[in-house]
């Protein structure tokens, strides 16, 4: 058996969970903070055997991709003086995942 972390963006969270369960999945979701950014972040939990790793990255990668979203900045101020919105392009979404091995697994 495997467990599979999957530390995604709060905003990919939810999706992630439903096709998680969808597709027949026991899933814990916990609410958590990244240690650089100090942001909050979700990170999920598949307990799966070993041929079912595969379809849950599969869907971790369909949920989580990693997209850029244009932003409004600062507004910057233009040679007429005006200040105008500047778009931004950021990048959101992506995924940090563990596959580790599970010696023992019980359910009381
Ligand atoms: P990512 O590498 O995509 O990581 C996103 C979040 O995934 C991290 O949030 C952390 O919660 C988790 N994570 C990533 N790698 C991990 C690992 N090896 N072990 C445990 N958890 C892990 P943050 O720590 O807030 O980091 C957010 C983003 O800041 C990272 O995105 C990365 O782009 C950047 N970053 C993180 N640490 C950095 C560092 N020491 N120097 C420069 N940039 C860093």
């Amino acid at each position: 058996m495997k467990l599979v972390i999957s530390i995604v963006q709060d905003e990919d969270a939810i999706d992630l969970v439903d096709n998680l369960t969808e597709a027949g999945f026991s899933v814990t979701k916990l609410a958590t903070t990244g240690g650089f950014l100090k942001q909050g972040n979700t990170t999920v939990l598949v307990g799966v055997e070993k041929d079912k790793v595969e379809e849950v990255i599969k869907i971790v990668k369909e949920n989580c991709a990693i997209r850029e979203s244009l932003i409004e900045s600062e507004f910057i101020p233009e040679p007429t003086g005006i200040y105008m919105p500047y778009p931004l392009e950021v990048k959101t979404g992506g995924a940090t995942v563990f596959v580790l091995d599970v010696d023992d697994y019980y359910k009381f």
